[in-house]
């Protein structure tokens, strides 16, 4: 399909509360959206970094750079007709993986649509809806905590997740196991510990956790495997991931049982997939993570969670978990059943509504 221009968009949308984490509390996201323009068709994706490389060493600006000046017109008036071309031209371009899962999920968008499937549909999608959990930032009380799980219980959530940090972690896991004892539950504290606390993390193996997601350092995996085998819960790895190689590796080393999938994490949707596949015949499963994406991301993330195994649930939650006004139409919103239901339509099979999108746009540029 021939790129005939690109348009990239600055976008900053308020959240419907303040997100805490191990790393510092966000009330809006400032994210970048990727709108590439093909032989009659549009594709969408989206970036979604934060301003400031507390997550990941991407920021808005260095998207920004990437995208304007090396992945757009890398590709502009290319003929791209499978992900492979893709591949091929930015093969060179070391990192920036959420730069480059922008733009792969607009063209894969375009290719959806391209064969009036929908992207679940076109990447192999084995269910129509995905079972999904909520991913809670850190509290000022166990008690708001409680308040704020039981809400999202009510509405049907099928598993909690709540982020920890030191002087904030035993304390509310205790609470949450003591008011909800079958519930399913995992906690996440974004590289907050070392080895020096490994008394504290043995002592998380009483309350039945699910998984504990990312302790120690964001670019470990050896520290991780030395951690594992000393705990009886299963280690969860996010950060450390960027690649197959790299869920290789944790896996030899058996740094972890499960594994985050975040398609921005790992440059995109081909990556996602490779990984998905390969803990899948290692009997390892997956989920699907999310970074607090608008409707856009959203729609692939539900459709790519759509794979066999992703078996766990999911921090895909419903659009007004999340934001204000989101930019998309229909909004994701959750089933009875504590479900998504993946977009039936072509492509992400969602609309982006113009006149929202423009509200929350800093600034824009098309390139052609
Ligand atoms: O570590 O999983 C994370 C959001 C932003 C950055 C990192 C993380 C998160 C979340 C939110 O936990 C998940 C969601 O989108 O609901
Ligand atoms: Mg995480």
């Amino acid at each position: 399909m021939k790129i005939e221009n690109v348009e990239i968009r600055y976008i900053k949308m308020k959240l419907v509360a303040p997100f805490k984490t191990s790393y510092g509390v966000e009330e809006f996201e400032e994210h970048i959206i990727v709108k590439i323009n093909s032989e009659g068709l549009t594709g969408w994706g989206e970036v979604p970094v934060e301003p400031v490389p507390l997550y990941s060493y991407e920021t808005v600006q260095t998207a920004w750079h990437i995208l304007s000046d090396l992945l757009i017109p890398a590709i502009l008036k290319k003929d791209i007709s499978r992900i492979e071309d893709h591949l091929g031209i930015i093969k060179n371009f070391r990192g920036h993986p959420m730069a480059k899962g922008g733009v792969e999920t607009a063209l894969y968008d375009l290719f959806a649509q391209r064969e009036k499937k929908s992207l679940s549909q076109f990447l192999g999608g084995t269910r129509n809806k995905i079972d999904v959990g909520v991913s809670i930032g850190i509290q000022s009380s166990t008690s708001k905590l409680i308040e704020d799980i039981t809400g999202y219980l009510n509405k049907g959530y099928k598993r909690i997740k709540i982020k920890i940090e030191p002087g904030n972690d035993i304390e509310y896991i205790k609470a949450v196991r003591k008011e909800y004892p079958g519930i399913l539950f995992q906690v996440d504290a974004n590289s907050a510990y070392t080895m020096q606390d490994l008394p504290l993390l043995k002592s998380m193996d009483e309350f039945d956790l699910l998984l504990i997601e990312q302790p120690l350092a964001h670019d470990d995996i050896y520290q991780h495997s030395l951690l594992q085998r000393e705990l009886k819960t299963n280690l969860c790895l996010d950060e450390s991931i960027h690649s197959l190689r790299d869920a290789e590796a944790a896996l030899g080393m058996q740094s972890c049982r499960v594994i985050n999938i975040k398609p921005a994490r790992v440059s995109g949707i081909h990556e996602s997939i490779l990984i998905h596949n390969y803990c899948q015949e290692h009997n390892i499963p997956v989920w699907h993570g999310g970074m607090l994406e608008s409707g856009i991301g959203r729609a692939a993330n539900v459709a790519l969670a759509s794979l066999p195994n992703f078996t766990l649930p999911g921090d895909i939650s419903a659009s007004s978990r999340y934001y204000v006004e989101d930019i998309v139409d229909p909004l994701f919103e959750l089933n009875n059943d504590g479900t998504i239901s993946a977009p039936t339509g072509h492509g992400l099979g969602v609309n982006v509504i113009n006149e929202k999108l423009e509200r929350v746009t800093v600034r824009k540029i098309l390139l052609k």
